[in-house]
């Protein structure tokens, strides 16, 4: 008896909820999805697509209530690998490459929002670019957050790797260019250049 009443509620359970996901139902959910990227940082537009593209993969799909975490989870997962695989490729040994033959240095200037991992990413490619045999020299152009030039100069240790620095407040253009100046001077192949954190509302 029990059996069966159990097989007669699965099958209402899943009657009822195997249903067509509708624009609405979506809309609110997105809508949530979106104001949380945004805070998060993502850019507008980003987060726009993101939504806009979710909708469209999930508004006229059927799932029931268990299956619906799943197929929003997959399609997350696809929305933001297709973003992601959309975005140009750059070969950068290539460039650093084509920059050599002329006899100049490849600069590259790391930036972004505060605490992103421009420094760590800086110091994964001098690793990476040290291990393909080329001279690497890092810049800390990062004179404004406390701790941000010893930051640079423990991965700089590490790596043996030599680093370019001025006090903190010192003009970051000018610390710049003396690491391309030294570069320059020393024939080496590649300037990473740290930077401070910036956010669309700072000034100067
Ligand atoms: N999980 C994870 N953590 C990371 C990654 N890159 C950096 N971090 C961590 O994020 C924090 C900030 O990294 P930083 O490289 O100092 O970031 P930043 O952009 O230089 O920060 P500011 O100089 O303060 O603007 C550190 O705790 C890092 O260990 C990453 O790829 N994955
Ligand atoms: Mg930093």
């Amino acid at each position: 008896m029990f059996e069966k009443l159990k097989s007669v509620f699965s099958s209402v359970i899943s009657n009822l909820s195997k249903k067509e996901i509708t624009e609405k139902e979506v809309d609110k959910v997105l809508n949530d999805l979106m104001l949380s990227l945004i805070e998060c940082d993502v850019a507008y537009e980003v987060a726009e697509e993101i939504s806009k593209r979710l909708k469209n993969s999930l508004i006229g799909k059927k799932a029931s209530s268990y299956e619906i975490k799943e197929l929003v989870r997959e399609n997350l997962r696809q929305t933001l690998l297709e973003i992601f695989y959309e975005t140009p490729k750059i070969d950068i040994i290539e460039k650093i490459n084509r920059k050599k033959e002329k006899g100049l240095p490849f600069v590259i200037l790391f930036l972004g929002i505060n605490g992103t991992g421009k420094t760590t990413t800086l110091a994964k490619l001098a690793s990476l670019l040290k291990k393909k045999g080329f001279t690497v020299v890092l810049v800390c152009g990062d004179t404004h957050r406390a701790g941000s030039i010893e930051q640079l100069k423990q991965h700089a240790m590490k790596l043996g790797l030599k680093t370019i620095e001025q006090r903190y407040g010192a003009d970051p253009a000018a610390v710049a260019r003396d690491g391309v100046t030294y570069a320059k001077m020393h024939k080496l192949d590649v300037v990473l250049i740290d930077s401070a954190g910036r956010i669309q509302t700072d000034k100067n």
